[in-house]
């Protein structure tokens, strides 16, 4: 049978809905896209080649790099850095932004990505991913500068993320509706197996690392508690999973609904995600498949970060979970996403 819609087709189809679209985006989708064929080769492979360990390097967070993020990182780099559409680019795995062939001219937009996410699971057959984030510069007409990146999610274009699982899949959002797609290995494509994913209401699944309760809030440890009570919901307590790579968690969540929480706590008082490609693409996503995405009192997408690398708690999923999350750690009513 011959697929319908490869990505590129997809993209392209929707691109006729919008006369004055120049292509430069449907373009560097299908960069990514590419990307993240190479990336999910290389994790499929990696244990052959012996490229399962750690590198000896601490990234900006002080978590031991795996050789895997660098070639991740690379493969990124050079491939998004040379197509001309963006003037800087950030890396979970480099300290500070990176110029590109685009840096000086027409670039329009910057990247944000996490190359390898998940990447402490490496070795153990578990999923891992990537995310990425597309931000318009702030003014068109000049080089992209560090500034670009410290925008709230309303000028976010484009977010996606790949999981490197039992199968390779991507999802990405432009702002109309979240689209997933998956890898068909034997014509090396991704095609359209989700289209218009919208998270359920509700949802009974909870997702959050358990081991850090003794760093929570009291509020947040009365919430956690709540969910698996017997009268939790109409069938019982709410179900626990928890992988440890956010795209795997985030990728469920957004299927089957229920609540993904990293809250800050006493040992991450600003949280454990990164802002600008994690939390920031996942919120973009979530709230264009109709669910929500907050930090806890605020809603991730109305937050202008201030520094490349900042990090935020991330409460995510159907709108019911995450307004209760609120509600009774927050005290707050709506938090419903656009
Ligand atoms: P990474 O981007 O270096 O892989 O770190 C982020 C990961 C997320 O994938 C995951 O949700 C989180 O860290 C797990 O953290 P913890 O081990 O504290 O539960
Ligand atoms: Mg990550």
């Amino acid at each position: 049978m011959i697929p319908t819609q490869t990505l590129s087709r997809f993209i392209h189809s929707q691109r006729k809905r919008y006369p004055d679209s120049t292509g430069e985006l449907s373009d560097l989708l299908v960069s990514i896209s590419l990307g993240m064929k190479l990336i999910s080769q290389m994790v499929a492979t990696a244990g052959f080649k012996g490229l399962h360990g750690y590198s000896g390097e601490i990234n900006v967070h002080g978590d031991e790099k795996r050789i895997l993020d660098d070639e991740a990182d690379e493969v990124l780099v050079e491939l998004l850095g040379s197509s001309g559409h963006f003037g800087l680019l950030v890396s979970e795995e480099r300290d500070s932004v990176i110029a590109t062939d685009a840096s000086h001219n027409e670039g329009k937009y910057v990247l944000a990505f996490d190359p390898l996410d998940g990447s402490s699971n490496i070795g153990s057959n578990i999923p891992t991913g990537t995310i990425f984030c597309i931000y318009k510069k702030k003014d068109e007409n000049r080089a992209a500068i560090n500034d670009d990146f410290c925008q709230p999610g309303s000028a976010v274009v484009a977010a996606g993320y790949s999981v490197y699982g039992a199968k390779t899949s991507f999802v990405y959002s432009t702002g109309s509706g979240v689209h997933g797609f998956t890898l068909d290995p034997s014509i090396g494509e991704f095609v359209l197996t989700d289209p218009d994913i919208r998270v359920p209401e509700r949802g009974t699944i909870y997702s959050v690392n358990e081991g850090n309760t003794a760093f929570w809030d009291d509020r947040v440890k009365t919430y956690v508690e709540s969910l698996k009570r017997h009268d939790a919901t109409e069938k019982g307590p709410y179900t626990g999973r928890y992988v440890g790579s956010l795209v795997a968690d985030f990728d469920r969540t957004l299927r089957k609904g229920g609540v993904f929480l990293y809250p800050v706590d006493a040992k991450r008082p600003t949280g454990r995600l990164r802002l600008l490609y994690e939390c920031m693409p996942l919120a973009f996503i979530m709230e264009q498949a109709g669910g929500s995405a907050i930090n806890g009192p605020d809603r991730i997408v109305e937050i202008t970060p201030s520094d490349i690398h900042q990090k935020s708690a991330l409460i995510t999923g159907s709108p019911s979970e995450v307004a209760r999350y609120a509600a009774q750690v927050h005290a707050k009513g709506d938090v419903k996403g656009r």
